[in-house]
């Protein structure tokens, strides 16, 4: 089982969207930004360098979003680990996403989610205000 981490990144009542560009079959799709955790990297050092790469922000970690199964599952091959995080610096779009959106609990809806993100899309809305 390979380890996906993925961040929220929180600035007040609203969390970071990131459309995908690849692949074919998530493309165009909403996530929560991350990536794969390489052999012998600890999973926040990862998180913090996939945040860096793909979107060019150095970000704090805060909490980890607990799944009831403890991680969530992408596939049979990959689960995720996903943490709220911080950055001062401005999110920009890079090669793995075409836009970048914050938005608030009322604009989920209007997002179609990757399939591994949507129930943590849920648990996210319910703990934001407004
Ligand atoms: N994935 C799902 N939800 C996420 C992230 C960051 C990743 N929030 C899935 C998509 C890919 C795999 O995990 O199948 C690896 O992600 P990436 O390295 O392509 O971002
Ligand atoms: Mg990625």
């Amino acid at each position: 089982m390979r380890l996906v981490v993925a961040a929220v990144l929180r600035r007040g009542d609203r969390v970071l969207a990131c459309r995908r560009t690849r692949p074919e079959a998530l493309a165009g799709l909403w996530e929560f930004p991350g990536g794969k955790v390489e052999p012998g990297e600890a999973p926040e050092d990862a998180l913090v360098r996939e945040l860096a790469e793909e979107l060019g922000v150095n970000v704090r970690l805060g909490t980890e979003l607990v799944a009831a199964q403890g991680m969530w599952p992408i596939s049979t091959e990959l689960a995720m680990r996903v943490w709220w995080a911080e950055t001062e610096g401005e999110p920009v779009a890079g090669e793995s996403h075409d836009l970048v959106r914050w938005v608030g609990r009322g604009e989920f809806g209007e997002l179609e989610w990757v399939p591994a993100d949507v129930a943590i899309a849920a648990l996210v809305a319910d703990s934001l205000t407004g």
